[in-house]
């Protein structure tokens, strides 16, 4: 099983601004956690970051017929793009959205998300953690 995980802008940052919303590891960190945990389950992960929205569209499109799942944290972009709305549809990947903040406690701008009516399960507030969650919810339910 190969998955896809998605990071939007600014999240190359981590571990070196706001530290009490996000913690303070590195984005190069939250890699590793990430890699070490698929190769444990004995998956293959892509790990791609972008500040660019047409970018994270390409990806998404470029993951036809080659991805199982997709994990997706959009940050800003969560709370405003149709376009990674649409290319989550066009491909139709099985896909969880995480957010390492736990959005729903934050500003009313931040309670907006485009990409969760289309994600299978959002996972918010659970730090790094949650990408993993959401990479054994993919396993877990791939196929069905
Ligand atoms: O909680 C999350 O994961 C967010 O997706 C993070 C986004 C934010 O816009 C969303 O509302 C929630 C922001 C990512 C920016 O990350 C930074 C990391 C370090 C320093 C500055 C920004």
């Amino acid at each position: 099983m190969k998955i896809l995980v998605i990071n939007g802008p600014n999240l190359n940052m981590l571990g070196i601004r706001e530290p009490d919303i996000y913690g303070s590891d590195t984005y190069e960190g939250l890699c590793r956690l990430i890699s070490e945990h698929a190769e444990k389950i004995g998956v293959e992960t892509e790990i791609f970051q972008s500040n660019h929205e047409g970018c994270i569209v390409d990806k998404i499109q470029e993951a036809i017929n080659k991805t199982d799942g997709i994990v997706i944290n959009p940050a800003a972009y969560t709370h405003t793009s149709v376009a990674i709305l649409d290319a989550l549809k066009a491909v139709n990947i099985p896909a969880v959205e995480v957010h390492i903040s736990d959005v729903s406690q934050r500003e009313d701008f931040r309670q907006i998300s485009f990409v969760r009516s289309y994600c299978k399960k959002t996972i918010a507030g659970h730090g790094f953690l949650g990408y993993l969650e959401a990479i054994d919810y993919l396993v877990k339910t791939a196929g069905e």
